[in-house]
């Protein structure tokens, strides 16, 4: 697709949020009762459809599951992969009555280790016990995510201490085959991860020694995400520096507080060693949209390890990770390792039962769908852009200012106080992300109070506040880069 048509896309996609939108012709007309224009850099289609899954999970599993090493060297014995009652079902129904919408699979980590039977390597389950040399994980789970209606990845570690190439042109075509396998002989894949890990010492095929790379040129990565454009349209790529989705920049489950979508692709690289400290927190006006996603363990390794056991995390702290990842406006990849057996532990399906009822009963009823809302300001003469629109329950509608009305506040009421001690906003992000402060208040004792202030919001940002109860809440929106939007307000 040409820069244009993909925009003209876009401009259609965003035109496409506005319900009841007036007539085509109208649309060109740069009135007040059209939405208001897309402000760059905009996300793509699969990057919105990628923000609306929210949560999915991370399998980590291979050799290090039965080693209890957490990096492989690559000269693991095949025969050690010999999980007795692997159940990719268990794990996609796990994950579905976890509220995961999906799950990605480390079908290669770094020891090389494939977990399908590829052509292009001999370092595979099909040179091991398992299923009789015969059986393909990744197939398993692509079919048991179809059946429990899950979303599913891929993992390819670009870093492969077991193969003899490493470090040479001849790996990447390799790696690339791979690739082509993963993502033409298992349906469809909505997120191909590349990890960032490189470099330095492996087996190498019998080598056993240490290999630099230089991030920058040897992976020649455009070609790579080519393939992947190729043969999955879809999917959306991850690594540190996107293209599609970055990585946050630490693996403790938080995003940055103020969470900015832009990052200036052409001015970095996947493995930049300033990526963490400068380049993670995003801008808002960068030249391109690629929104962060919070990878964590639900315990301490990214593989099963007996000795964590006691380690998995508690709802507690599941729950400070949801608001400081999903809650800021990025996705959370949540990794639930699978043990020896080949099944996630009944512990860790617990405890994320647990965790999706505490979500649950946290946003049980959003006591601003019985608010009446107003607005200080709004775009336009009709209904289409009224204050109605954020608390109406359906983000695909959203209040919006006139062009050039970059500061504006919705306030709810209601006939009776209410107790509240959760805000949700969310921007018609499809519009770009826009806002760069906001305030929430509440009259308290006949006077307004301050309860929470910031910065982004994007895809969505949840705020906690101070139990609260009030008959009146105000939403001010107190800068943007352009007239603002805001698809949705809860109150919980
Ligand atoms: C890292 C890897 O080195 C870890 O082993 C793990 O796979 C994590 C998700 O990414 O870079």
């Amino acid at each position: 697709m040409t820069h244009l048509k993909a925009a003209r896309v876009l401009v259609l996609a965003a035109l496409g949020l506005a319900l009841a939108g007036p007539s085509p012709g109208a649309r060109h007309a740069a009135s007040d009762d059209s939405p208001p224009a897309p402000v760059a850099p905009v996300p793509s289609e699969r990057q919105l459809r990628w923000h609306a899954l929210e949560y999915y999970g991370f399998l980590h599993f291979g050799p290090n599951t039965f080693t209890n090493k957490e990096w492989g060297y690559g000269d693991e014995d095949p025969a050690i992969f010999n999980p007795a009652a692997l159940d990719a079902r268990q794990w996609a129904r796990v994950a579905r009555d976890a509220g995961m919408k999906g799950l990605i699979i480390t079908a290669k980590h770094h020891d090389g280790f494939c977990l399908w039977p590829s052509r292009f390597t001999k370092h595979s389950v099909a040179a091991s016990p398992w299923r009789a040399g015969r059986g393909d994980v990744v197939g398993e789970l692509a079919r048991a995510c179809r059946e429990f209606g899950l979303e599913f990845g891929v993992y390819l570690s670009p870093w492969d201490r077991n193969h003899a190439e490493y470090g040479r042109p001849a790996y990447l075509t390799d790696y690339r085959s791979q690739l082509r396998e993963l993502l033409s002989g298992y349906g469809p894949v909505f997120e191909v991860w590349f990890d960032g890990a490189n470099g330095g010492d492996g087996y190498y095929g019998g080598a056993r020694e240490t290999r630099r790379i230089d991030n920058r040129t040897y992976y020649d990565w455009p070609v790579t995400w080519n393939l992947v454009r190729e043969l999955q349209p879809g999917a959306v790529l991850f690594s540190d520096a996107g293209p599609d989705v970055r990585w946050v920049g630490n693996e403790k489950g938080i995003a940055f507080e103020s969470t900015w979508y832009g990052l200036d692709r052409s001015a970095t690289y996947p493995g930049d060693p300033r990526y963490a400290k400068e380049i993670a927190r995003g801008r808002i006006d960068a030249a391109d949209y690629v929104p962060p996603e919070v990878d964590v363990s639900i315990r301490p390794g990214w593989f099963h390890h007996p000795e964590q056991d006691g380690k998995v995390k508690s709802v507690e702290e599941l729950l400070e990770i949801y608001y400081s990842s999903i809650g800021r406006g990025a996705n959370l990849l949540l990794n639930i390792p699978p043990d020896r057996r080949g099944l996630i532990p009944e512990g860790d399906a617990a405890r994320l039962m647990e965790f999706r009822k505490a979500v649950e009963a946290a946003f049980a009823n959003d006591l601003a769908r019985q608010a009446t809302a107003t607005a200080s300001v709004q775009r336009g003469r009709g209904s289409q852009f009224a204050p109605s629109r954020a608390n109406d329950g359906d983000p695909a509608t959203y209040w919006a200012t006139g062009d050039g009305v970059t500061t504006g506040s919705v306030e709810l009421s209601w006939e009776a106080p209410v107790a509240f001690e959760r805000i949700v906003l969310q921007e018609a992000i499809a519009l770009g992300q826009r806002v760069q402060g906001w305030r929430v208040e509440a009259e308290v004792g006949g006077a307004w109070q301050t309860l929470a202030e910031g910065e982004s919001i994007g895809y969505k940002r949840i705020v906690r506040v101070a139990p609260t109860t009030s008959h009146r809440l105000r939403v001010a929106i107190t800068a943007a880069r352009a007239c603002p939007t805001l698809a949705t307000i809860g109150v919980y």
